[in-house]
C-alpha cells in the first residue's frame, strides 16, 4: 500500500494551508500542477475553493458524489464544488443568514459551469416544497435559456458569457427551494451586428438556423446557411467544434414550456431572432441628394417585426428633431441610416433579452401563498460574471467588464481581510497584518463622481457642440494623466510613447495592463436610438416588442442615464446586495489558453494566481497557523489517541482538547487554544497526528469513514 507521504508527495495537498512552505509561490504552482495531473482540480485555501478547469468531463459530479457531501464537514472530505455547495446550504439552514457564493476568474476559467454545478447540487438534494415541486427544474432549465441568448464563442470561450448574472435562490423553512430571483448586467449588444475574427454572434441566431423545422425556417424567410447574414459572417466562424446548434437549439425548444412560454410567445421570439438577421441584410442606396434609400425588400422584415412597412421604410432613412417646439423630419445619410439600422438591431435584441429575464423571473417567482408560508426563509445568491478580459482591441465592453472585475476583486479584498480579522478577535488569537495590494485606487480612478472616468465620459457625451472620442481622450489626459493606473501616449515631459496610439489609454488594472481605443465609446456610451423608430417599434403588434419599446418613452423627453453609468449604479446596487450576505468564493484557474485537457501553462497559471491574490489569500489565512479546528470536531476525530479522553471525554472541551495535545506531547509553540478553537502553526505537526491515527485504525474499531486527507 502507498504510504501517506508518498501519496501527499504525488496528490499534492488537498488545502494550500498545509504546504510546509506556504509563503513560496512555486510551491503553491506546484501544489496546483500535481492535483491538476491527478484530475484533482479543487483545492481549499481554508474556506476558499480554488477550482481549476479540466477541460474535459471528470466522473465527479454524479449523484451518488452529491450523496458522499452531504452533511458532511467541509475539510472532513476532498475539496468539491459540492462541498462548498452543502456548506452554504448548511450555513443558511442553522445560521438563518442569507448566503452568497462569488465565483470569479478570468474568461474561460470555469465560473458559468461552476453556478451550473452548484445549482444542480440544490436541484438534486433539497428536499422539495410541494406547492413548488417544478421549481428546482426551472430553476436548472433557465440556464440554456439565458446562454443562448447571452452567451457567444469568443477567442477565450467557446461559450462566453456576454452577460453578468446574479441568481438568488430562495429556501422556506424546511430548506426547500421556493423561488429565484436573476439579475442581469449589461449585455454586450455590439455583438448583435459586429464580432471580431474567430468569434461569433450569440448563439441564438446559430441554433435556429441549424436546429429549426424546415417549415419554421421557411414561416420566418430564413435560409441555412449562416453565412448568408451579414450580422453572422463578420468572425468567419459560422461553426465551433465543440457546441452542436441543433442539439442546444432542442434543449432550448424543450426548456421555454418549462418555464413558462406559451407557443404564441415562442414564435414572437423567433420572429424577433429573425428580425435582427434581416434587419443585418437591409442595404441602402444614396440618392444624388446625399439622401438614402433602402434597396432591399422591406416587408418581410416589418411583417416580422409587427409594425407598418412604410413607417419604418421612412424611420430607418429620417431623423425626427424637435427644435422650439416644432419637429422638423431631415433625411439620413448612408453612414447614419446604416448606424440607425445597426441601433435598431442591438435595442431589439437587448430590450429581447432583458423581457426574456423579466419573463423567467415570472416563472421562478415565490408565490405569494408560499412566501406567507415561508417565514424564516433565507436565500443563496449566485454570482456568474463576465471573467476579466484582454484582447487585442479592447473597447467600451472590456472596459466595462474589467471595471465589474475591480469592483468585485475590491469586495474580495475587503471580506476575506474583514471576516479573517474577525476571527482572530474572537478567539483572542494575537496575529500579524499582512500587506495586501489594494485595487480601491482604481475603482476610484474609474468611477470616482466628476473625476473619475465614467463621469468624464457622460460629460464628454453631454457637452453641447463638437464632441468625439478623441476629445474625451484629451480630456481624460487633462483630468486623470498624472493617475499612477493611467498612461497614455503622452510623456510627462510632453514627448510621445511610442508604442502606443494616440486613440489608446492603458488603465493598469490589478489583473494586468489593458490598452482601450476609445473609437466607440460616445456612441456606445450613449447608446441612442432615433425618436422615430422608438415610435415604429412601439406600435408593433408583436407583444414581446411592444412590451420592451414603451409609449411612455417616446413622450418622456428626459435623457435616461447613460450606459456606463447605469452599469456603475447596478454595480453599486450588487455590492450592497452581496455586502449584506455571508460570502463564500470559488476562485477558477484556467490551465492554459488553447482550451485543453491535459495542459499546464505554467506562466499563464502564476499570473492568475498572482491577481487572484491567492498568496496574499493564504498569507491572511495562514497568519502563522496552518490549521484551526473546533474542539468538539478535534476531540472527536483524535480522542482514541489519549487513554484519558478515549471513548469519551466528560469534563470541558478545551480540557479535553489539552489534556490529548499534552498526551501527543505538542509543544507550546505548536498550537494556541482559543474560545472556540484549536490553532495548529505547522502542518507537519497535524500530519503526525494523522498518521498516529492511521496507525491505531486496526487496534481500535474505529469507525471513522471518512479522512480529513480525502484528496
Ligand atoms: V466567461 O468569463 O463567461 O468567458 P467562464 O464562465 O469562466 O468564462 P466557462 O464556465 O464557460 O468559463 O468554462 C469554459 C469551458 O471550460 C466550458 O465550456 C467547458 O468546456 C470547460 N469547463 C469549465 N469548467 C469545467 C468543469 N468543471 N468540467 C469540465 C469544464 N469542463
Ligand atoms: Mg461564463
Amino acid at each position: 500500500m502507498e504510504s501517506a507521504l508518498t501519496a501527499r508527495d504525488r496528490v499534492g495537498v488537498q488545502d494550500f494551508v498545509l504546504l510546509e512552505n506556504y509563503n513560496s509561490e512555486a510551491a503553491f504552482i506546484e501544489n496546483l500542477r500535481r492535483r491538476f495531473r491527478e484530475n484533482l482540480i479543487y483545492t481549499y485555501i481554508g474556506s476558499v475553493l480554488v477550482s481549476m478547469n479540466p477541460y474535459k468531463e471528470l466522473e465527479i459530479y454524479s449523484k451518488q458524489q452529491m450523496d458522499r457531501y452531504r452533511g458532511v464537514s467541509f475539510y472532513e472530505i476532498s475539496p468539491h464544488i459540492y462541498a462548498l455547495s452543502d456548506n452554504t446550504y448548511r450555513a443558511m439552514r442553522t445560521e438563518r443568514k442569507d448566503q452568497c457564493i462569488l465565483i470569479s476568474g478570468e474568461s474561460g476559467a470555469g465560473k458559468t459551469e461552476a453556478s451550473k454545478k452548484i445549482l444542480l447540487y440544490y436541484a438534486v438534494t433539497c428536499p422539495t416544497n410541494d406547492h413548488m415541486a417544478a421549481l428546482g427544474d426551472r430553476l436548472l432549465q433557465s440556464n440554456p435559456v439565458l446562454e443562448a441568448f447571452g452567451n457567444a464563442k469568443t477567442l477565450r470561450n467557446d461559450n462566453s458569457s456576454r452577460f453578468g448574472k446574479y441568481m438568488d435562490v430562495q429556501f422556506d423553512f424546511r430548506g426547500a427551494p421556493v423561488g429565484g430571483h436573476i439579475l442581469n448586467y449589461l449585455l454586450e449588444k455590439s455583438r448583435v451586428v459586429h464580432q471580431n475574427h474567430g468569434e461569433r454572434n450569440f448563439h441564438i441566431f446559430y441554433q435556429l438556423l441549424d436546429g429549426g423545422e424546415d417549415d419554421q425556417l421557411n414561416t420566418l424567410n430564413l435560409e441555412r446557411n449562416p453565412q448568408n447574414y451579414r450580422y453572422l459572417v463578420k468572425g468567419n466562424c459560422p461553426r465551433v467544434s465543440s457546441i452542436s446548434d441543433k442539439n442546444n437549439w432542442k434543449v432550448v425548444m424543450k426548456a421555454l414550456p418549462v418555464i413558462g412560454f406559451t407557443e404564441e410567445e415562442v414564435q414572437k421570439l423567433l420572429n424577433i431572432i429573425a428580425s435582427v438577421l434581416h434587419l443585418g441584410n437591409m442595404q441602402f442606396g444614396e440618392g444624388e441628394e446625399g439622401d438614402t434609400y433602402i434597396t432591399t425588400e422591406i416587408s418581410n422584415l416589418a411583417r416580422l417585426l409587427g409594425v407598418d412597412g412604410s413607417a419604418l421604410r421612412e424611420a430607418l432613412t429620417h431623423k425626427k428633431l424637435t427644435a422650439k417646439g416644432e419637429e422638423m423630419i431631415t433625411p439620413l445619410n448612408f453612414e447614419q441610416a446604416e448606424a440607425a439600422r445597426d441601433a435598431l438591431a442591438k435595442a431589439v435584441y437587448g430590450r429581447t433579452f432583458t423581457w426574456l429575464v423579466e419573463k423567467i423571473n415570472q416563472s421562478l417567482a415565490l408565490k405569494d401563498e408560499i412566501y406567507h408560508s415561508s417565514k424564516g426563509s433565507s436565500v443563496i445568491g449566485l454570482l456568474d460574471i463576465y471573467g476579466f478580459e484582454v484582447l487585442q482591441h479592447n473597447s467600451f465592453e472590456q472596459f466595462c467588464i474589467n471595471y465589474c472585475n475591480e469592483k468585485l476583486q475590491q469586495l474580495f479584498i475587503e471580506l476575506t481581510l474583514r471576516s479573517e480579522q474577525e476571527e482572530y478577535e474572537t478567539e483572542g488569537i494575537a496575529w500579524e497584518t499582512v500587506q495586501y495590494f489594494d485595487n480601491k485606487i482604481i475603482c476610484d480612478l474609474i468611477e470616482e463622481k466628476h473625476k473619475g472616468i465614467i463621469s468624464i465620459l457622460d460629460e464628454e457625451c453631454l457637452r453641447p457642440g463638437e464632441t468625439c472620442d478623441v476629445s474625451f481622450l484629451e480630456k481624460l489626459e487633462d483630468t486623470v494623466g498624472g493617475h499612477p493606473h493611467f498612461v497614455t501616449h503622452k510623456l510627462a515631459n510632453g514627448k510621445t510613447r511610442r508604442v502606443m496610439s494616440r486613440e489608446e489609454f492603458r488603465l493598469l488594472h490589478y489583473a494586468g495592463e489593458v490598452n482601450y481605443n476609445v473609437n466607440g465609446f460616445l456612441d456606445k456610451n450613449n447608446d441612442l436610438l432615433n425618436r422615430n423608430l422608438k415610435e415604429v417599434m412601439c406600435q408593433s403588434d408583436n407583444q414581446i416588442l411592444s412590451h420592451c419599446f414603451r409609449r411612455e418613452e417616446v413622450i418622456d423627453q428626459k435623457r435616461p442615464e447613460m450606459a456606463a453609468t447605469q452599469f456603475k449604479n447596478s454595480l453599486m446596487k450588487l455590492t450592497e446586495i452581496l455586502r449584506s450576505k455571508e460570502p463564500s468564493y470559488v476562485r477558477c484557474i484556467k490551465p492554459n489558453d488553447a482550451k485543453q485537457p491535459g495542459r499546464f501553462d505554467e506562466v499563464l497559471v502564476r499570473h492568475q494566481v498572482k491577481y487572484l491574490g491567492l498568496m496574499e489569500n493564504l498569507r491572511v489565512r495562514r497568519a502563522g497557523f496552518a490549521y484551526r479546528r473546533r474542539f468538539e470536531a478535534f476531540l472527536q476525530r483524535y480522542k482514541p489517541l489519549c487513554p484519558e479522553t478515549w471513548p469519551n471525554w466528560h469534563g470541558r472541551l478545551v480540557d479535553g482538547v489539552l489534556t490529548l495535545v499534552k498526551h501527543l506531547g505538542y509543544k507550546d509553540e505548536e498550537y494556541k487554544l482559543g474560545r472556540s478553537k484549536i490553532f495548529i502553526r505547522f502542518p507537519k505537526t497535524l500530519f503526525n497526528t494523522e498518521d498516529a491515527l492511521e496507525a491505531k485504525k486496526p487496534e481500535i474499531a474505529l469507525t471513522l469513514q471518512t479522512s480529513w486527507r480525502g484528496y
